[in-house]
């Protein structure tokens, strides 16, 4: 029987750093002078090793944070296939980018009900520096909804597939909800 491909969703405000992410963890490739180009839609193949050592093949769906890109019919696409959602935000653009995931998991809360698998990501462009109130606002917020976070900075490769592996782990055990670690 074919393994089953899982499908995993990136979501965030546009410049968050989403195609940062995937094109260093999925290709070793960083971007220090020269921004990626705005998405539109992409689409990377990779395999994660779980943290039970399965190692399973996925999708992972690559989005526009742009205004206006995204309509409601791909929203209904997206959400409706999706095996796990990545929400990523900027430590550095924290407000804006904090009220976009915000509204995003409404948004995919109402549509899918609570039991999607989904984890928040933190992006910082510079792993020296100290982390601010706001993130950790964003933090405790992620907490509260039981949603695991991690804080990553987009020139570490390793720690970047962290969050990749952590919802990678919870789709392959059956999707469902475990409480975030304490950290
Ligand atoms: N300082 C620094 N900046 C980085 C690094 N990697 C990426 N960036 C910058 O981070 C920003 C993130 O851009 P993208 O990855 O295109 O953001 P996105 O979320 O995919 O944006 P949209 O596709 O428009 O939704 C860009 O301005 C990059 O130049 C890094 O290692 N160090
Ligand atoms: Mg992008």
């Amino acid at each position: 029987m074919p393994k089953t491909i899982y499908r995993i969703l990136t979501l965030g405000k546009s410049g968050v750093g989403k195609t940062s992410l995937l094109e260093s963890m999925v290709y070793g490739r960083v971007f220090k002078t020269r921004p990626p180009p705005p998405t539109i839609e992409d689409i990377y193949e990779c395999t994660i090793e779980t943290e039970h050592g399965s190692k399973e093949r996925v999708h992972i769906y690559d989005t526009s944070g742009q205004s206006g890109v995204m309509d409601d019919k791909m929203k209904q696409r997206y959400f409706s296939s999706a095996d796990g959602i990545v929400l990523v935000y900027s430590c550095n653009n924290c407000r804006e980018s904090f009220t976009y995931i915000k509204d995003m998991r409404q948004q995919i809360e109402a549509m899918r009900g609570e039991h999607m698998p989904m984890v928040v990501v933190g992006t910082t462009m510079d792993s020296g520096r100290e982390d601010n109130g706001e993130s950790r606002s964003v933090a405790i917020w992620a907490h509260t909804q039981s949603l695991q976070h991690y804080r990553v900075a987009l020139e570490k490769r390793l720690a970047i597939s962290e969050p990749f592996v952590w919802i990678m782990s919870r789709i392959a055990a059956g999707g469902k909800r475990f409480l975030p670690r304490k950290n």
